[in-house]
């Protein structure tokens, strides 16, 4: 299929053109039964979708239901004039990262990971850190030209920063993924925050990533990128290559 013109009103594509097919699925604090069937059904169309079906509802607890259900939209979206900027990472292998890494630095670059504080998640962190990788994609543990320091979760802010002054660490890559209460942002805030205090901010790049972070995102929040779902460690380790060698290009000579 043609991707759509710049300028052209789009809408989800099922089966045919412009036919609309979204899936939506939620939970109904109610016990499974026809009537809860139906119930899922007029939410749906409430939600401004047409023809609702039904093709899961499943008792998740006993006053609960869980329910997939296909319908079609009818309003579109206008790619004109859509702007939305994405961290910039060339589309590089491994191999070649780690070669350029070695040709332009001539020593192993130092990269932290870990998630802060109350954040106890460590599924999206170990994919983009660990050896064996992610969706097809080696992890940054797997580049000989990077020392991948992968710290875990639950990191106190005052220890990430005491590790870049101890570690001399190059970048630090944090991994954000409870938003409950903005608690990401708070947290987030607090790293870039305590680097500046200790006059460290600029020497290390600073990367931001989990399920709802996204380039603007981190940018917004003092970070040099963010990266969302779906990140696999060369798209990030592409972007390392270029900002360290942006920043070493443009470093004054001590
Ligand atoms: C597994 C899981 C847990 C496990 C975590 C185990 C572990 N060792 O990680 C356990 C059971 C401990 C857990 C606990 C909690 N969880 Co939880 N958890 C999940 C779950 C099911 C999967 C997350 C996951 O592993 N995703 C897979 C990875 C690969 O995806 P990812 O994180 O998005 O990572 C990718 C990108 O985002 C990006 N990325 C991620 N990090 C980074 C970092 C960098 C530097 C870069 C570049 C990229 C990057 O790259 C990754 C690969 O592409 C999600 C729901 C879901 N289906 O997403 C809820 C979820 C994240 N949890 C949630 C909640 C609320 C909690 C609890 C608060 C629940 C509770 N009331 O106790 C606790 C909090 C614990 C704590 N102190 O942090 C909510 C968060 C909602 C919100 N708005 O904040 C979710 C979304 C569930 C939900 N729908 O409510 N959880």
């Amino acid at each position: 299929m043609t991707p759509p013109a710049r300028e052209e009103n789009v809408r989800p594509y099922g089966d045919k053109k412009g036919d609309g097919a979204v899936q939506v699925s939620f939970t109904l604090p109610v016990a499974k039964s026809a009537a809860a069937t139906e119930a899922a059904k007029r939410y749906v169309a409430k939600m401004g979708l047409r023809e609702p079906y039904v093709t899961l509802a499943e008792s998740i607890a006993p006053e609960f239901t869980y329910f997939i259900v296909y319908a079609r939209a009818t309003h579109d979206v206008d790619m004109a004039g859509i702007v939305a900027e994405e961290a910039p990472a060339a589309a590089l292998g491994r191999e070649e990262i780690d070669r350029e890494l070695s040709r332009r630095f001539g020593r192993r670059i130092v990269v932290l990971g870990c998630a802060l504080e109350s954040d106890a998640h460590t599924v999206g962190l170990d994919a983009i850190f660990n050896m064996k990788g992610y969706a097809g994609d080696y992890g940054l543990e797997r580049y000989g030209a990077i020392d991948a320091r992968n710290l875990g979760a639950q990191v106190p802010v005052a220890e990430v920063v005491r590790l870049v002054r101890e570690t001399r660490a190059d970048a630090v890559l944090v991994s954000a993924t409870v938003t409950q209460n903005e608690i990401h942002v708070r947290h987030l805030t607090d790293l870039v925050d305590m680097l500046e205090a200790e006059g460290l901010r600029d020497r290390v790049v600073l990367i931001a990533g989990g399920a709802r972070v996204d380039h603007a995102l981190a940018k917004e929040l003092g970070y040099d990128a963010g990266f969302g779902p779906g990140t696999t460690a060369s798209r990030v380790a592409a972007f390392l290559l270029e900002e360290l060698s942006r920043r070493a290009a443009t470093a004054s000579p001590a």
